[in-house]
């Protein structure tokens, strides 16, 4: 249970670390399989388009060489993940954090930048990502690793939730970010995390984080989470309904889980 103290800081800040989420032995289980997912299925040209990644990184060779590993749903790859990404204490969290009884997986991605050139992370919403008609909406990030400033923690503009969804650059070629002279990333809160702790944030908060330099990995994991009256209208996963992991699924008027396991029409 979040104490009201935590529960208030989110709604201020807009995002919130909660220590030790994951005690070592299943920490150490999760990190185990993710390196093999690492190894085996997960995508090592994942690194985020545009312009905007000179200004994190000056060095041009450094530039080239900019690697994000990452992958979606960790559930289809380890039962492990299946069970981590579906712990009880984290839903708990956040049907606190949105005031809500029932909460639903959205999505999870993995995250983990290189030693020495792992990417970095222009400043953000997840919103143009996975855009949804209201705020009942936040992203759990699960450290695999401890997250400091040389290895790219994140880092937060606070209260930046409150200012709604906001108008990203983007393009064909240019993951959506927002300008760094309006939102610069050096006015941001860091957030340095220790393994198995998880950093909640809202849809709407302003994120980003800098390269990793560090000769080790940093690896963490995404859950999206939301209140299922949360109607998606756009992007990642969309189409489909996720676990409910905390109460039971409402009926929302438009939505019926099909035959074939996504919205659509009622099975005959
Ligand atoms: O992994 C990071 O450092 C950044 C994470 C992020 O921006 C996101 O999950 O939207």
């Amino acid at each position: 249970m979040l104490t009201p103290a935590q529960v208030e800081f989110f709604n201020a800040n807009g995002y919130l670390r909660v220590e030790q989420v994951f005690p070592l032995d299943e920490l150490a289980r999760l990190s185990a399989d993710l390196n093999m997912i690492i190894d085996t299925h997960a995508d090592w040209g994942a690194a985020w388009k545009g312009e905007w990644l000179k200004e994190y990184m000056q060095d041009e060779d450094a530039q080239q060489k900019a690697v994000l590993v990452a992958l979606h749903e960790l559930h289809h790859y380890s039962a492990n993940w299946m069970r981590g990404l579906t712990k009880p204490e984290m839903a708990d969290a956040a049907g606190q954090l949105m005031d809500t009884e029932c909460v639903e997986i959205h999505h999870s991605t993995l995250h983990a930048k290189k030693p020495g050139t792992g990417q970095p992370f222009p400043m953000h919403q997840d919103v143009p990502f996975y855009p949804h008609s209201d705020g009942r909406y936040l992203d759990a990030l699960v450290h695999l690793d401890d997250a400091t400033e040389a290895n790219g923690c994140i880092k937060f503009l606070a209260g930046s939730h409150k200012l709604g969804p906001l108008e990203h650059i983007s393009g064909p070629e240019v993951t959506p970010h927002l300008p760094s002279s309006e939102y610069p990333i050096s006015k941001a809160v860091s957030v340095p995390a220790k393994a198995g702790d998880v950093v909640f944030f809202h849809l709407w908060t302003v994120h980003g984080s800098n390269v990793n330099r560090t000769p080790h990995w940093r690896r963490l994991v995404r859950v999206g989470l939301r209140d299922p009256r949360n109607v998606q209208v756009g992007g990642q996963a969309m189409g489909r309904p996720g676990l409910m992991v905390k109460g039971v699924r409402p009926k929302v008027a438009g939505q019926t889980i099909s035959v074939y396991g996504n919205w659509g029409a009622p099975a005959k």
